[in-house]
């Protein structure tokens, strides 16, 4: 099979509210409340657990007729036709990228400098996440901070959806907005809050357009 120059577009360049979960259980728990992008990023799994996670949650994808993107267990997210695979740079290397976009699901890519996103971009992902935004505790990465997210988003949205990554909150979210990328990945503002439900809810609506 030939392999097509990109990746399976997402039909938007706005993305929206993106929340990474850990579990299948968070994934029950937000898709109800509106939110259509979010991930699943499970780690250190068996293959028969990342097997399994996955089914379901492209299952729960589907129900909600979400954007439901894999971190990188890939060949189970293509074995079980997910809506799309999300791979940090650690990953990329070992992934089978033709596969992926024979299969037709979308591929996400982590980047936190300049080569990695003039990598990320010659490959024509379907999204290119930009990060770490600011500090965060969920995973050790370089801070960019907001100047480079600025820049760097100005290079790249005219060909790419854009996702921010990292330490992103509600007393921050107005500086990342204004860089105009088109989405927001959020994981410990959404499952370490107080109340996820109305957390979510307040950046569903700052999200919406
Ligand atoms: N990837 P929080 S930062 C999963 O920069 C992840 O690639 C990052 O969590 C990257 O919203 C990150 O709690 C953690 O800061 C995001």
């Amino acid at each position: 099979m030939t392999v097509a120059a990109g990746f399976a577009g997402c039909g938007t360049c706005h993305l929206g509210l993106y929340p990474v979960v850990d579990s299948v259980d968070w994934l029950e728990k937000l898709l109800p409340l509106g939110v259509r992008t979010i991930q699943l990023r499970v780690k250190d799994c068996s293959e028969s657990e990342a097997n399994d996670v996955t089914r379901r949650a492209v299952r729960i994808g589907r129900r909600y007729g979400a954007r439901m993107f894999i971190n990188d267990y890939w060949p189970a997210a293509v074995r079980h036709g997910a809506y799309g695979v999300h791979l940090g740079q650690e990953d990329l290397d070992g992934a089978d990228l033709a596969q992926i976009k024979n299969a037709g699901l979308r591929l996400g890519i982590s980047t936190h400098s300049e080569s990695e996103w003039r990598r990320a971009a010659a490959l024509q992902p379907s999204y290119i996440a930009l990060g770490t935004v600011f500090p965060t505790t969920t995973k050790p990465a370089t801070v960019i901070g907001v100047e480079k997210l600025n820049r760097w988003a100005k290079v790249l949205q005219k060909k790419f959806p854009l996702v921010a990554i990292g330490g992103i909150k509600r007393h921050n979210l107005h500086q990342v907005l204004a860089s105009g990328v088109g989405s927001v990945a959020v994981a410990s503002a959404i499952t370490g809050a107080e109340d996820y439900r109305e957390e979510a809810a307040w950046f569903l609506e700052k999200l919406r357009r």
